[in-house]
């Protein structure tokens, strides 16, 4: 189903939009943020320059940095008296990104969630589960204000508390399920725990993200869950959950909703925009956002853009998967590997189960890749020589698909650290 009218656009006039949203933000940010106006001014750039949308590449480059440098409300374009609230990404190290929204962008950012949740297929009458974090974390709330956009009935019951979940899903009745995907599993995984059967449920769809996952982990969760699984993508500086999702039509690739959000893909290295197809960083400009603009913000997310039409009839270009992000991919001597890479071949094997943890560590000056897996009750209760032949076969796959050389370590079922929201996969001990 199609929410609004913009979605099926012509491209010809989407772009007309987008120029014109386009050439109004940049102005909006020249005369209200001074971090701006002196990065435009250093590029030697005018908003008046903007002809069209693909000048956006004369403005300069928008980095995380940035955004750390004028914590907490520098690049706010608007007093603090417009802004109706504050969401912020945690960050693993030093101070969290804050980002801002007025009353305007609330309601827009609902809308573009109401969106996301109808492609999905959901309607008037569904129970939505979230079970996102509710908090500075933008996933929870984003996600409801959208149910109550679009009218259906949701349940914020946030993260946490697994097995009271559980209950209310059966008892409430939820229809969809939105969470991350580590999470689906963990609620798949401790229904089974209390003898629940999760497909008897009545769940339909899940729509899930906030972090990587793969073809093979979205097999596994439809699998176990009975559902149709979604994957939608975003993040907090650009506006939460909401930048694209995929459509329950195709279920393959995500629409980038290009009337709010002027997406490109470059080159991480040398900066040069990519033709759709090719893989590299995600760089998004806000085209309508009030309290917390951002021209051409670098996500050090990769992924490629679809430009085919899709079979649902939106003419927004799509973009695949997110393979990893820049700084999250692994250089194991010498070979470049994405952690859902791994995922993806560890999943394919059968009797293993889709929870693990990778640790790469360094012996002198070796890095060393270690993949702690665990095995399904039947496979662990079996012979030690069944273990032994799935450990070969996993290394055999590792070093044939990705041309790593692991040691692999199966451990029994449920010993591997289980995940609320954002699942850590890595643990890097090179950096500890
Ligand atoms: O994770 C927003 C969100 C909430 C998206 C709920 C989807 C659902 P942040 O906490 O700022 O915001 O984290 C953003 O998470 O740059 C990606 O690296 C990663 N990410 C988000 N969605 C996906 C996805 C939210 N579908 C960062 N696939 C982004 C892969 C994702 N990675």
């Amino acid at each position: 189903m199609i929410w609004n009218r913009e979605e099926t656009l012509p491209r010809k006039d989407l772009k007309e939009l987008q120029l014109e949203r386009l050439k109004a933000v940049a102005q909006r940010v020249y005369d209200r943020v001074p971090f701006y106006k002196t990065q435009f001014d250093q590029a030697k750039v005018k908003p008046s320059d903007l002809k069209d949308v693909s000048d956006v590449r004369l403005l300069p480059f928008t980095i995380k940095d940035h955004l750390r440098q004028n914590y907490p409300f520098g690049m706010f374009a608007t007093p603090m008296t417009e802004v109706v609230r504050v969401h912020a990404s945690s960050g693993t190290t030093g101070k969290p990104t804050v980002v801002g929204y007025t009353k305007k962008d609330i309601e827009m950012w609902s809308d573009l969630m109401a969106r996301a949740l109808v492609g999905a297929g959901v309607h008037e009458g569904d129970i939505i589960h979230n079970a996102y974090g509710y908090g500075l974390f933008t996933g929870g709330l984003g996600f409801h204000y959208g149910a109550e956009r679009m009218g259906a009935t949701v349940i914020p019951i946030s993260g946490g508390q697994t097995q009271r979940q559980i209950l209310i899903m059966q008892d409430f009745g939820s229809t969809v399920l939105c969470c991350t995907p580590s999470y689906a599993l963990n609620l798949a995984d401790t229904a089974k725990q209390q003898g629940v059967d999760i497909k008897s449920l009545k769940l339909r769809v899940g729509i899930f993200g906030a972090e990587p996952w793969s073809e093979a982990m979205r097999t596994e969760i439809e699998k176990q869950l009975n559902i149709k699984a979604l994957d939608i993508y975003g993040l907090s500086e650009v506006i939460g959950p909401g930048v694209s999702c995929e459509c329950l039509e195709a279920q393959h690739g995500l629409h980038v909703y290009e009337d709010h959000f002027l997406v490109e893909v470059i080159n991480p290295k040398t900066l040069e925009p990519v033709p759709p197809g090719e893989l590299g960083e995600l760089v998004f400009t806000s085209l309508t956002k009030e309290a917390f603009p951002l021209i051409r913000y670098r996500t050090r997310d990769l992924s490629r853009l679809i430009a085919e039409p899709c079979a649902c009839g939106r003419t927004f270009y799509r973009m695949e998967r997110i393979t990893g992000r820049t700084d999250d991919m692994l250089i194991i001597r010498g070979v470049n590997v994405f952690p859902s890479q791994i995922e993806h071949v560890l999943l394919k094997i059968e009797g293993l189960e889709p929870h693990y943890q990778i640790v790469v560590d360094r012996k002198g000056t070796l890095d060393e890749l270690e993949i702690q897996v665990e095995v399904s009750d039947k496979i662990f209760s079996d012979e030690m020589k069944k273990m032994d032949q799935l450990k070969k076969k996993l290394e055999r796959d590792l070093k044939d698909f990705l041309g790593v050389n692991a040691k692999i370590t199966l451990v029994e079922p449920r010993t591997i650290k289980r995940f609320e929201g954002k699942a850590q996969r890595v643990i890097d001990k090179r950096k500890l």
